[in-house]
């Protein structure tokens, strides 16, 4: 089932990167030796839903080979962002399949992430005033609790080896790595090999059954023995320095349950963007959605290297006390395979008594995905069960919102909730109106047909970034230019090839502005786009131009000394292909091949 709600579409669409603000809103220790001590308290839960396979089956049972680095092992590739454009080149068939494959069943771009390796060097992102900090050396250790289901595992031991690579051992307990039941090929026989050969404080474990990443969160959490638990989801790469400010949070008081910055990894690319500083809030369907900072905090100058508040989290990167992970109530095991978990534990979190921040000096990059690659075993869409759950538990008089919200039947079983009211009585919880008032002022009420104000976007606040250099882009072989098959400002224009123009508006329409931020615009108004199809024969196009590089960002290589134009997303080159009596821009395998040879003729 699918659910819709009138301020957001589909939840199947994976959560938004925090480039994706709204703007409706107005504003928008303990020493190891203490801690070994704790854990003789430790008393395991048992976890009726959850059995887990202590030993990873492959399929036909054969014995599992070890997952290869396929970059020099144990050397960290270093960043840089030309390096990282011609990992994607594709250069056999094979290359193709791999990417096709990667993209089916991950949504991101797994031949550049195998050809990276697990380990690869970031650029410190942090803010300045975070790189002179010191922290103290009687911090509490970590239990990193990283859930997979038919992860990548490039993607996943990268995160893993982010995890050994920058976090002082002394700090780190273990890692955890549960294995949701993924299915896919011999996944979790490689995983499971990979680790008992190479990581010594790494445990695999997995469940019997596909739980959901809540359940199986809450599986990792139970076996973990560190004195905080630290989650993870399965395609991140933490940066310097990332634990040690959440954990210094966590001692100053126990309650505060603290978030990293989180980063986006372009799923096209690979590339590390810089996340802007923006807090959790939430819409009335129910969906996580990143505020602008309220402004009293945005004008302070603190801001950028101290905790700041927030009213929700995403849900997949955050720290917490242990033992107040399991006061405050663990996770709703009742909750299925994805979403409204992060919402449940954030409204928790602040009514009953804790505090929810985000830490500016610490940053975590998380592959953000423009789909969830993978289904839920036809249990439909669990995030309006677990949505359901949250409102029923939490909202008190104002799930109203929530249900009006909703442009489907209101009959859906959402299971048994009395643990969790009786949770929420016993913890003494305060209301959902105290959360609003106190916690979140910012948020607008839906009006009285139960719909929410627009969601206003702010006309384009987009810097114009610098021109480079300027001139039409010419097939070498043809002598002829590239030219929008349309005008030059209808989007999703093909380009074709034309005689190139000699002046007036013939030349200016042919006249490519090349920019900083490596974008191709054609007579300064639409980007040189590719067709976004994941597979098969693509198109070049001319599209709005966003700013955020992948299909929209093109380097200029050489081949045997033919110059092509290459674009890093895709892994290929433009080439000429004739079609229907005209010359079509297209995307191939890049070759010293005459269709492919393009030069810029500058100005
Ligand atoms: C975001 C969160 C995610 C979770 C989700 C809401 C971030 C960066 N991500 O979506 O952690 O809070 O919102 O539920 O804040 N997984 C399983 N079993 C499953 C399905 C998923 O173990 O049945 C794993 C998956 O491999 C991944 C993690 O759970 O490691 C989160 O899933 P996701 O990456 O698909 O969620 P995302 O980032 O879209
Ligand atoms: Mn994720």
């Amino acid at each position: 089932m699918t659910f819709y709600c009138n301020d957001e579409v589909n939840s199947k669409v994976s959560f938004q990167s925090p480039l994706n603000v709204t703007v409706d809103q107005p504003t928008g220790i303990r020493s190891p030796v203490e801690q070994n001590s704790n854990r003789q308290h430790f008393i395991p839960r048992k976890y009726p839903f959850v059995k887990v396979i202590q030993k990873g089956t492959n399929n036909d049972n054969s014995e599992c080979h070890d997952l290869k680095d396929q970059h020099n092992e144990k050397v960290e590739l270093h960043y840089d962002i030309s390096t990282l454009n011609l990992l994607g080149f594709i250069e056999t068939p094979e290359d193709q399949i791999i990417r096709d494959e990667g993209y089916r069943s991950h949504a991101f771009n797994v031949l550049i992430s195998d050809r990276l390796g697990y380990h690869r060097a970031l650029p410190d992102n942090r803010h300045p005033n975070c790189q002179s900090k010191i922290y103290s050396t009687k911090l509490p250790r970590a239990s990193v609790i990283i859930c997979f289901y038919n992860e990548a595992p490039s993607a996943l031991l990268r995160t893993v080896h982010s995890v050994l690579d920058r976090t002082p051992a002394f700090l780190l307990q273990e890692i955890l790595l549960v294995d949701d039941n993924s299915d896919l090929d011999n996944l979790s026989c490689q995983i499971e090999a990979y680790v008992k050969n190479n990581l010594h404080k790494v445990r695999y474990m997995r469940t019997a059954t596909r739980q959901g990443l809540i359940r199986a969160r809450m599986y990792g959490a139970n076996q973990a023995e560190g004195e905080v638990l630290v989650f993870l989801d399965s395609h991140c790469e933490v940066n310097t320095d990332w634990l040690q400010p959440l954990l210094t949070r966590i001692i100053d008081n126990r309650v505060n349950v603290v978030v990293p910055v989180i980063d986006i990894i372009n799923a096209d690319t690979m590339e590390l963007q810089n996340s802007p500083l923006v807090v959790g809030g939430f819409n009335w369907g129910l969906h996580f959605r990143w505020d602008q900072l309220p402004v009293h905090v945005r004008d302070n100058p603190d801001v950028a290297s101290n905790p700041v508040k927030s009213p929700t989290m995403a849900g997949g990167l955050f720290a917490m006390d242990r033992s107040y992970y399991f006061e405050l109530g663990e996770y709703d095991s009742g909750m299925d395979i994805w979403g409204g978990e992060n919402l449940e534990l954030s409204f928790r979190i602040w009514q009953c008594g804790g505090r929810l921040e985000i830490v500016p000096c610490s940053h975590v990059g998380h592959i953000f995905r423009k789909r969830r690659p993978y289904g839920s075993y036809g249990e439909g869409d669990t995030m309006l069960k677990n949505s359901l759950r949250v409102a029923n538990v939490w909202m008190d008089d104002y799930k109203k919102y929530f249900y009006k919200q909703r442009q489907q039947p209101t009959d859906v079983s959402y299971g048994d909730i009395s643990d969790r009211v009786a949770l929420r009585k016993r913890l003494h919880c305060k209301s959902f109106e105290w959360y609003l008032s106190n916690v979140y002022p910012e948020q607008v009420l839906p009006n009285s047909e139960g719909v929410a104000p627009a969601v206003i976007h702010p006309p384009e606040k987009r810097l114009k970034t610098k021109v480079l250099r300027k001139g039409q882009i010419v097939h070498t072989t043809s002598g002829l230019c590239v030219q929008g098959e349309k005008d030059i400002y209808a989007k999703r224009s093909m380009l074709i090839l034309q005689h190139c123009g000699q002046a007036g508006k013939e030349k200016k329409y042919q006249i490519w502005h090349e920019t900083v931020d490596s974008e191709l615009i054609l007579a300064s108004v639409l980007c040189l786009d590719v067709e976004s199809k994941e597979q098969g024969h693509s198109f070049a196009r001319l599209m709005k131009c966003h700013g955020s590089k992948g299909s929209q960002a093109w380097v200029w290589t050489k081949k045997s000394g033919v110059s092509l134009l290459y674009n890093p997303a895709t892994g290929k080159c433009l080439k000429a292909t004739n079609k229907s009596k005209r010359i079509y821009l297209t995307f191939d395998i890049c070759q010293d091949n005459t269709d492919m040879a393009f030069e810029m003729s500058v100005q």
